[in-house]
């Protein structure tokens, strides 16, 4: 890390995470745009009181159990992710087998090589999405490449961090889509199938731990969960939760003195 920040800083964990965007942006593996994103996240994870609250543990539990019972897997992988949480999102992809893919908005191949040596750091063997030669119909923008072995043949996508018409896209292919975004009013929130309201740099770290212990679930137990899901219900849980923390906010401004 570049800039000290005090442990005894209140938001000394916020500044942490947006450090390590900071430096992601300098090694090219974090777009420009990334920054921006980081910073709009950071205002919706306040709202949540950047705690993984109910409407998430239900939405991480649904994709599990859809990833548990998927037979192609994959997770997408952007700069942003790879900033924050290489190592967590490589051990991810080990509990659940699901294959890695780079699936970048603003695709260059200096950032393809700079992400793929984080993941590689992080332990990751198997990589896909550089010099990604499949593409979904539909799609102008760069996301459209996608590796024929990986998001182009699967049946369940997790996308962290998305930016919209791509969740679109991959339900229009038939795919079963979990996006994690800490705000559910986007796009992407919106079409998602299954929706992880909540900070990615929590949300590896608690699906991994329920990967571990979901997978001793036998498979009615699994079809049980997706079927019962409701994402709907979830959004508007996030919502809901939203408002009435926006309504308890207290004002503790106070006079000037002139
Ligand atoms: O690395 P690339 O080239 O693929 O580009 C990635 C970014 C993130 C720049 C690109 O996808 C983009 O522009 O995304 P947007 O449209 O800014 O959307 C990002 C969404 O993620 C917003 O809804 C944010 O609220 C949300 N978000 C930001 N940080 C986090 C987050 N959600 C979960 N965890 C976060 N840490």
């Amino acid at each position: 890390m570049s800039f000290n920040i005090p442990a005894s800083h209140p938001r000394a964990l916020s500044l942490h995470y947006r450090e390590k965007i900071v430096e992601g942006c300098k090694a090219n593996v974090v777009a420009m745009a990334g920054l921006i994103a980081h910073g709009r996240g950071e205002a919706f994870d306040y709202l949540i009181e950047e705690k993984t609250q109910p409407f998430a543990v239900a939405a991480m539990e649904a994709c599990v159990a859809a990833f548990l019972l998927a037979e192609n897997p994959v997770i997408s992988v952007n700069g942003n992710l790879a900033a924050l949480c290489a190592e967590d999102t490589v051990e991810l992809s080990r509990c659940l087998e699901s294959k890695l893919e780079i699936n970048l908005f603003y695709r260059t191949p200096d950032r393809e090589k700079a992400i793929h040596g984080v993941l590689s750091n992080a332990g990751a063997q198997n990589i896909l999405g550089v010099d990604a030669r499949a593409a979904i119909p539909e799609l102008e923008s760069l996301r459209r490449s996608v590796d024929p072995e990986g998001i182009l043949k699967a049946d369940a996508v997790l996308v962290p961090l998305e930016d919209g018409d791509r969740t679109e896209a991959l339900k229009k292919m038939g795919k079963l889509v979990a996006a994690i975004d800490l705000n559910p009013l986007s796009r992407t929130a919106q079409a998602a199938d299954i929706t992880i309201v909540d900070n990615v740099v929590r949300v590896m770290p608690a699906l991994i731990k329920m990967t571990q212990r979901m997978s001793l679930l036998p498979e009615n137990v699994l079809r049980r969960i997706c079927k019962k899901y409701n994402n709907i219900r979830i959004l508007k849980n996030a919502m809901k939760f939203i408002g009435k923390r926006l309504g308890k906010i207290g004002m503790k401004g106070t006079y000037i003195k002139y």
